[in-house]
């Protein structure tokens, strides 16, 4: 068991183009970090694309599978990151796959590190000047006494 305290993200495959044809999908992934717990989103004209999750063989021969792994095809197909490792999806539409509907992500277990924020360190700084004045004033307080 891990703790994650980041919160998961949710990634709109493709960003604004989302799931179509002429996207180049490598690009995409590659900026981003995926880890356990986020979700990808598949979003298309519904009826125009599919998605399946495939195995990487069948992800290099874009062969369709026979079941749909992912449930329906709404157009705004939800996909949940559950564990960690390489993960593969095409359209099962003919010829799409092979036109560059094709997506391979990575998926990192656990979040990084959270780094130290700037406010919390500027906080640290700020009670660590307010305590020095304190001090200072409480001895001025002891002398005029
Ligand atoms: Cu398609």
């Amino acid at each position: 068991m891990s703790l994650t305290i980041s919160s998961a993200t949710e990634y709109v495959v493709g960003g604004d183009d989302g799931w179509k044809l002429g996207v180049k999908y490598d690009d995409w992934v590659k900026d981003r970090q995926f880890l356990v717990g986020d979700t990808l989103v598949f979003k298309y004209k519904s009826g125009a694309h599919n998605v399946y999750k495939v195995t990487g063989d069948e992800f290099k021969s874009c062969t369709v599978p026979s079941n749909n792994s992912l449930g329906s095809f709404t157009g705004n197909d939800t996909i949940k990151l559950a564990t960690a490792g390489t993960k593969w999806y095409i359209c099962g539409i003919s010829g799409h796959c092979n036109g560059g509907m094709k997506l391979k992500i990575t998926v990192l277990d656990g979040a990084p590190a959270p780094a130290p924020s700037a406010a919390s360190t500027l906080f640290a700084k700020a009670t660590g000047f307010h305590v020095l004045l304190g001090m200072i004033f409480a001895i001025a307080a002891v002398i005029m006494v």
